[in-house]
């Protein structure tokens, strides 16, 4: 065994992440827009269904935005017709199917964990359908958009699965307990326009301006005061699991930190000298 990283433990027979990153980097692509990494899943044909190295190359890239600091916003997309059809159905049949045990430790959990950790904003622009673990690493992120032609469905119940990556959390968070529970075992196709209606996604754009329109969005969430940002990531991760007391606790503690950023002062002196802030992300 060889211990690339706490959370992924390859096989010695298996590609370790240096030489899967450099021969492999298609399978998800990246790309610097001013400070905004744009993330895009790379396998069309697939409708990009995760398999193994999309799943691992995934891993590295968020990691790759989130230590960079030149990166303020990470945008996650699709090439292609669909976000993400979730996992690859030919990858856990077939004659050498992978180990079905690892998927959710070592491919879907891992990459839930990171983009809710992540301290920078994650932007999913979901471009087409989004069924299974792609739905619901898409709903797990700060700001889902969706353009008109995009569709939400939790797959899982039609193969005798669960949602998993996050879909029994964040799901009931997002729609209500009820919703949920009948999206989850029916597995319904949510349009775009009913997800936007529901609660399930901040906006619908529609397909033709929908790369230009969740872009800038991206672009404003980059020139925003990243730590503050992080800092309210922070809060509402522990919202979920806090009662109001502590809520209010963690936000008397939050606050403190955020109010001790140069972000916070440019905004204020900004607000003062009636111009518009320069924001630089500290
Ligand atoms: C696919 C896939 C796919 C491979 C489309 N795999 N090829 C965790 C624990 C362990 C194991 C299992 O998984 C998980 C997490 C999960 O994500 S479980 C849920 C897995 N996903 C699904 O069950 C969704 C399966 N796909 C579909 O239901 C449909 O393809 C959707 C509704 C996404 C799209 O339907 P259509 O627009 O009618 O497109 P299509 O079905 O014709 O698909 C286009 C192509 O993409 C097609 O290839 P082909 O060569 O025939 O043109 C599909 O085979 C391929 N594809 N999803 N998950």
């Amino acid at each position: 065994m060889i211990v690339k990283n706490p959370l992924i433990i390859l096989n010695a027979t298996e590609v370790t992440y240096g030489f899967l990153l450099s021969l492999s980097m298609n399978t998800v692509l990246y790309e610097q827009q001013d400070t905004v990494a744009v993330i895009r899943l790379n396998r069309p044909e697939k409708f990009n269904a995760f398999n193994r190295e999309m799943a691992l190359l995934f891993q590295e890239l968020l990691d790759k935005a989130a230590e960079d600091e030149e990166i303020r916003c990470i945008y996650i997309s699709g090439n292609g017709k669909a976000f993400s059809a979730g996992q690859d159905l030919g990858e856990v049949t077939g004659p050498a199917p992978f180990d079905f045990n690892r998927i959710l430790s070592e491919h879907y959990n891992p990459i839930i964990q990171r983009i809710r950790r992540i301290r920078k904003p994650v932007v999913a622009a979901v471009n087409g359908v989004a069924a299974g673990a792609g739905a619901n690493i898409a709903l797990c992120c700060d700001v889902v958009v969706a353009s008109t032609q995009a569709s939400f469905i939790q797959a899982f119940s039609k193969i005798g699965l669960i949602p998993d990556s996050g879909g029994t959390y964040f799901l009931p968070l997002l729609v209500g307990f009820q919703k949920a529970s009948a999206l989850a075992m029916l597995g319904d196709k949510v349009s775009a326009e009913e997800a936007e209606r529901i609660g399930m996604i901040y906006k619908v754009f529609p397909t033709e301006s929908f790369e230009s329109s969740s872009l800038s969005i991206a672009s404003v969430l980059s020139n925003m005061p990243t730590e503050g940002l992080a800092l309210t990531k922070q809060a509402l991760n522990e919202s979920v699991s806090n009662n109001l007391n502590q809520q209010l606790q963690s936000e008397d503690t939050l606050q403190k930190k955020a109010a001790a950023t140069t972000d916070y002062q440019e905004g204020i002196n900004a607000f003062m000298e009636k111009r518009t802030p320069v924001f630089k992300g500290k």
